[in-house]
C-alpha cells in the first residue's frame, strides 16, 4: 500500500510527494460504548490501515484525493463546520482530513495537496474515519513544523470528527491509532487522558484473535449511536452525577431510575467498566485464555442491555462458540460492523467454517475474516523513492 499511494500521489498532482503517513484502525478488545461516559476502553491497532501521501501547500488550500473515491475534493482551510455547509454524498469521505486541517488550523497548520489509501474495510466498525483522521493529523503537523503530544492530537482529531462530520464519538478510536504499540492493548482512562500499554499476545498462548467482518455495514451517523450517548447523559443527569464513570452504587443507581430503558443502559456502561479492570488483570497476569469468559459477557451486555448488537454478530458468536471459540463479542459502536472471537489456532478453522456455513444457512453474504495481530501506531513512513 506504502510505494502505491507514493505513486499515485505523483500521477494524481504531478510531483513527489513530501511524505508519507500511515495510521492503523482498531479493534477494542473491550471496554464498548464506555468512552463518551468518562470510562476505560482496551483497544489495540490493527495491521491494516489508511496511508496518506502529502505535500505542503501556502495557499491556505486543502485539496484531497483517495484511491477508493472518484471525486476530488478542494476547500479552504480556512471555513467553519464541514457539516454545515452541505457537501453532497460523493464528497462525505473528505469531511474527515478537511475537519481535521480546519481543527488543526488554530495551531498554525496549513494547506496540503494529498492522496489517501485503505486496506481497511470501510463501515467494518475497524475505526476506517479515525484511521484516516489520524494519519491527516500526522501528515500536516509535519508538513508544518507543528509540534502537539499524541493525545492532545487525539482529542483534535476526536473534535474534527465531532464538530466537522457531525458524529459525537468518543476519544477511543483517534487515541487508539494514535498511542497504541505493537504487540500490546491501550488502557485509557477516558476521563483523566492517561494510559497505559498493556502485553497482549495472543500468539504466545496458542490463541487467535480472529476478527469477524460481518458485511453487515454501520453507519455511525445515522442517529442511533447519537441516541445512545444522549441516553446515557440524561440517566448521568438523573443520578446526579457528572457522567456515568462515577457511579459506584449500581443496585442504588438503578433503584433511583425509573425508565427500564436508562436502567439497561446504566447497567451496561457500569459493568463494562468493570469488565475492562477484569481483563487488564488477566493480560497483566499473562492468562490470555482465560478471556474468553468476559468476552462473552461483553456481547451479551451490549445485546442486551445497550441494544446495539444485530442479527449478522449474534450469529456469528453464537456459531463461533458451538464450533469451539473461548470467546467472542461485537466491537465499535454497533448496529453493524465486525466481531472478535477468541480462539484457539488449531480451531481457527473449524470456527471459520461454522461461522460461514451459518450465514450460509441464512442466506447472508459470505462474512470476511482478519487475523487481528496488536500491531504499531500511526506514524512517518519511509518509502525507498524518498531522498
Ligand atoms: C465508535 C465511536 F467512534 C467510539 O468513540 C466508541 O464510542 C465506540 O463506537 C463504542 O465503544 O467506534
Amino acid at each position: 500500500m506504502i510505494p502505491r499511494v507514493g505513486a499515485a500521489f505523483a500521477e494524481a498532482f504531478g510531483r513527489r510527494a513530501d511524505g508519507v503517513w500511515y495510521a492503523p484502525g482498531r479493534v477494542n478488545l473491550i471496554g464498548e460504548h464506555t468512552d463518551y461516559n468518562d470510562g476505560l476502553v482496551l483497544p489495540f491497532a490493527l495491521p491494516l490501515g489508511v496511508s496518506v501521501a502529502a505535500a505542503r501547500r501556502d495557499d491556505g488550500v486543502i485539496e484531497v484525493r483517495s484511491r477508493q473515491a472518484a471525486t476530488a475534493v478542494t476547500a479552504p482551510v480556512d471555513g467553519g463546520p464541514v457539516v454545515a455547509e452541505g457537501w453532497p454524498s460523493d464528497r462525505a469521505w473528505a469531511a474527515y482530513p478537511v475537519g481535521v486541517a480546519r481543527v488543526l488550523r488554530e495551531h498554525g497548520v496549513g494547506g496540503a495537496s494529498l492522496l489517501v489509501d485503505s486496506d481497511l474495510p470501510r463501515g467494518a466498525g475497524l475505526a476506517s474515519s479515525a484511521a484516516l483522521e489520524c494519519a491527516t493529523a500526522l501528515a500536516l503537523c509535519d508538513l508544518h513544523g507543528v509540534e502537539i503530544d499524541r493525545p492532545g492530537l487525539a482529542r483534535l482529531a476526536q473534535r474534527a470528527e465531532n464538530e466537522h462530520v457531525g458524529m459525537p464519538s468518543g476519544p477511543m478510536d483517534q487515541s487508539a491509532s494514535l498511542l497504541c504499540t505493537a504487540g500490546r492493548a491501550l488502557m485509557l482512562d477516558c476521563r483523566s487522558g492517561l494510559s497505559s500499554q498493556v502485553p497482549f499476545d495472543p500468539a504466545s498462548g496458542g490463541l487467535t484473535l480472529l476478527v469477524v467482518d460481518t458485511r453487515a455495514p454501520h453507519a455511525l451517523a445515522d442517529g442511533d449511536y447519537a441516541a445512545r450517548r444522549a441516553e446515557c447523559e440524561e440517566a448521568a443527569k438523573l443520578l446526579g452525577v457528572a457522567a456515568l464513570r462515577d457511579i459506584t452504587d449500581l443496585p442504588g443507581a438503578l433503584a433511583t431510575l425509573r425508565d427500564p430503558v436508562l436502567r439497561r443502559r446504566v447497567q451496561h456502561v457500569v459493568t463494562e467498566n468493570h469488565r475492562v479492570e477484569a481483563v487488564v488483570g488477566l493480560l497483566r497476569a499473562g492468562a490470555v485464555a482465560e478471556l474468553g469468559a468476559l468476552l462473552n459477557a461483553s456481547h451479551l451486555s451490549l445485546r442486551d442491555q445497550f441494544a446495539v448488537s444485530w442479527p449478522e454478530a449474534d450469529a456469528a458468536v453464537d456459531a463461533a462458540l458451538r464450533a469451539g471459540a473461548r470467546g467472542g463479542r461485537m466491537v465499535g459502536g454497533g448496529f453493524g460492523g465486525s466481531v472478535i472471537l477468541l480462539v484457539a489456532a488449531d480451531r481457527v478453522g473449524r470456527v471459520r467454517d461454522a461461522v460461514t456455513a451459518a450465514y450460509a444457512g441464512r442466506g447472508w453474504a459470505e462474512p470476511g475474516f482478519h487475523d487481528a495481530v496488536p500491531s504499531g501506531g500511526a506514524r512517518r513512513v519511509t518509502v525507498p523513492w524518498q531522498p
